[in-house]
């Protein structure tokens, strides 16, 4: 079915997310009041979005991958091979993975970003924010003989925020190789009884975007933009009311998360076996970024820990030797292509 293409409108300069028209855009460039701003960066070069979970992890799509991330103005590198996809209970991947950030320069000051606990339930209000396309123009387009507008995107995206509800917190989405268990947000028209004050719409370049709730005064993390989808039938690069975005429900991979990003003093896990939780519960915890539950200052604990380490290492350099030995006997028959397991 051939589509006809009208511009009826021109839009302002590019910046990220799509909204109806300059009356549902923020003014501001930073939503009052909101202390996670700077947590959301994007891959160098103008990549997609990524967001900095503090610490020296970052979390965003695995179709968007690794790489180096601008936080505070500053550049920062990937440890390579710290790439770890986010699991559902079945083994499979999903489009979320979290990576480390190089420790050997001073990581960025900026608090622990907290992930909800409980689903962001349907009908409550998210806040949103991507590096993605922007709104270029209106477009009229004929489909199924009756008139639609859209809205064409810019080439480029920046980053912006804007508002949106939740349509369903229980999507299983599948996509190639991922599976992502997700929430859904549905792009209304302004005034409509669903539309929210800044009503937004992701698009390219959104992936690894924040969706944050604000529950009793406390801002929360809650889910990643993954996808969009829509009418296959409308003119690419573009977006109408009723298209949707999905969003990892970040809820759901919370434990592991946590488990893979979060200091011994952060984890939510008494991993010294005192029988307390965390700073600043744990008199062995200085703040919420060290490291481990051990009191540093306690002998007894100190030498075990040393003798632990050292336990550790002497293992290590025993794998290494019968690693060694058992290429010995391989010899030179053993295939140069064998590639390490990682599928960086
Ligand atoms: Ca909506
Ligand atoms: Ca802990
Ligand atoms: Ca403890």
């Amino acid at each position: 079915m051939a589509a006809i293409f009208a511009t009826i409108g021109d839009a302002p300069p590019a910046r990220g997310l799509i909204f109806a028209s300059p009356d549902t855009e923020p003014a501001e460039e930073v939503p009052r009041s909101f202390p996670y701003w700077e947590h959301v960066t994007q891959r160098r070069y103008d990549g997609p979005t990524t967001l900095y979970l503090g610490a020296g992890y970052v979390l965003t799509a695995r179709h968007v991958g690794m790489g180096e991330i601008p936080i505070l103005g500053k550049m920062y590198a990937p440890v390579p091979g710290s790439k770890r996809s986010l699991l559902n209970v079945n083994g499979t991947a999903a489009d979320a993975m979290v990576f480390a950030l190089d420790r050997n320069v001073d990581l960025p000051d900026l608090p622990l970003l907290p992930i909800a606990r409980s689903p962001a339930l349907p009908g409550e209000e998210v806040l949103v924010i991507g590096f993605g396309r922007g709104r270029e123009k209106v477009i009229e387009y004929e489909l199924d003989g009756r008139t639609q507008f859209g809205f064409t995107w810019t080439k480029k995206g920046g980053k912006r925020w804007g508002t949106n509800r939740i349509q369903s917190n229980s999507e299983i989405l599948s996509q190639g190789d991922y599976t992502t268990r997700a929430i859904v947000f549905r792009f209304d028209q302004p005034l409509s009884p669903g539309a929210t004050r800044y009503e937004a719409q992701a698009a390219t370049g959104d992936s690894g975007g924040a969706v944050f709730v604000q529950r009793e005064g406390v801002w929360q993390l809650v889910g990643m933009m993954v996808s969009v989808s829509g009418e296959v039938r409308v003119p690419s690069a573009s977006s109408r009311y009723g298209d949707t975005t999905f969003a990892a429900d970040l809820t759901y991979y919370r434990e592991e998360i946590m488990r893979w990003t979060r200091p011994l003093c952060a984890n939510e896990l008494d991993d010294d076996g005192d029988g307390r939780i965390d700073f600043p519960l744990d008199p062995g915890c200085d703040s919420p970024s060290d490291r481990n539950e051990w009191d540093a200052s306690s002998e007894g604990d100190e030498s075990l820990r040393l003798a632990l380490a050292a336990t550790i290492a002497a293992g290590s350099f025993l794998l290494y030797a019968a690693w060694r030995k058992s290429r010995r006997q391989r010899g030179t028959s053993t295939p140069r292509s064998t590639s390490p397991s990682s599928a960086d």
